[in-house]
């Protein structure tokens, strides 16, 4: 157990060392009376034993003494947990929401949210490189906190329940489904401090850490700022993107690129997918089947199951190029090209036209 870096987590130290002390206390005495008593009195010196019920003074005593010791625990306990639920007059709200498998980060107000994804190569997790010193441990954008300032989460999930947990902030919430739970911060080192999800979550449920960049207050603002500026020129890239037409040869090797990262962990990188629990690419009907359908599966996911929407996790750039490669790599061979345009296209025919959801709505009323 760390003693961590914020009043909570020295808290939570404090009290369980001093249950832990009890504990040893409690045991020290009562095994101590217990092996005088059996050494002193054994039956070889003689001894005889006495033969009397009941003695109220005996039991009121212990009776009294445990219910004693156990307020005393309570007490410190109790104004811990209460210090742990209370998140009025923060400073900063982030939202965490945890999905099959990494961690998006929303902070409110500030048009500033990302993803987090391992960022260890495959060839460590494969045993064909040697590991580094943060092995599963690192991902390719940090959630950055300030220092001494208070920070709330809300916590919520897409898919199953994850939960977030970061030792030296001992903060370890569920993210459960159409819920959202609080949690609450206030860092008093800066440094870079690692979690993990602790909740079973599935197959890759060991490969969605937490890392935390705390820094000054200044510092943070400054990141805030430049992190704000460079979001806002992703998204215009992103919409100058649209009017692209790019090859063939490009949109494979960005396509590969999305794949690798996004998808590769359930079809697997050869495309082949999990027999039974992810489905191929390679030779998959909806790969080289209907494209409207593949960019559908794509962007709407497909709902009850582990395959996703990545309508607001991609750009219309990153899908379409996946798209493609889908469509040629691994012998599926269609020579179909989609563009960002036609993804745009896409979307914006299905904002008009009624989705499968308010139809099955529209039913039930
Ligand atoms: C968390 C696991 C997961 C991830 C990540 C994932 N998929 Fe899927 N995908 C699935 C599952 C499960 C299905 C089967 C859905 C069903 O039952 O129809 C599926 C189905 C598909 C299909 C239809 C295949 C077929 O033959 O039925 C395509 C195409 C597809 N995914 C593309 C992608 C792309 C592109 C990405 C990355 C951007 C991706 N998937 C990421 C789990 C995943
Ligand atoms: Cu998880």
């Amino acid at each position: 157990m760390t003693e961590g870096v914020t009043a909570v987590s020295a808290d939570v130290y404090q009290l369980h060392m001093l249950i832990f002390y009890i504990c040893c206390g409690i045991a020290a005495i009562v095994f101590g009376i217990m092996f005088y008593s059996i050494y002193k009195h054994r039956k070889s010196k003689g001894a005889v034993a006495a033969h009397f019920h009941e003695s109220t003074k005996v039991e009121v005593l212990w009776t009294i003494i445990p219910v004693i010791i156990l307020i005393a625990m309570a007490i410190p306990a109790t104004k811990t947990l209460i210090a742990m639920e209370d998140t009025s007059k923060s400073d900063l709200t982030v939202k965490i929401t945890g999905s099959q498998w990494k961690w998006h980060y929303s902070y409110f107000g500030e048009d500033v949210e990302f993803f987090s994804l391992l960022s260890t190569s495959q060839a460590e997790i494969d045993n064909e490189a040697p590991k580094g010193a943060n092995y599963l441990l690192e991902v390719d954008q940090p959630l950055v906190l300030p220092i001494n300032r208070k920070v709330r989460f809300l916590m919520t999930s897409d898919d199953v329940i994850h939960s977030w947990w970061v030792p030296a902030f001992a903060v370890k919430k569920d993210t459960i489904p159409g819920f959202i739970n609080e949690a609450w911060t206030q860092i008093d080192t800066p440094g870079v401090y690692r979690g993990q999800c602790a909740e079973l979550c599935g197959r890759a449920h060991g490969f969605m850490p937490i890392v935390v960049h705390a820094m000054g207050e200044q510092e943070f603002d400054t990141w805030l700022n430049d992190k704000k500026a460079e979001l806002a020129l992703i998204r215009a890239q992103e919409q100058a993107a649209l009017a692209q037409v790019l090859s063939i040869d490009d949109l494979m090797t960005q396509g590969e690129d999305v794949y690798i990262a996004r998808c590769a962990v359930c079809h697997q990188a050869n495309g082949q997918g999990l027999a039974g629990v992810f489905p191929a690419i390679k030779d998959s009907p909806v790969a080289k089947g209907d494209l409207d359908l593949h960019i559908s599966t794509i962007v709407n996911g497909v709902s009850g199951t582990a395959m996703q929407a990545f309508s607001n996790q991609l750009s219309e750039q990153e899908i379409a190029a996946v798209i493609t490669y889908q469509r040629n790599a691994w012998g599926n061979d269609t020579g179909d090209i989609v563009q960002a345009s036609d993804i745009n296209q896409f979307k914006g025919a299905g904002e008009q036209s009624p989705s499968a959801e308010d139809q099955s709505k529209e039913a039930v009323q």
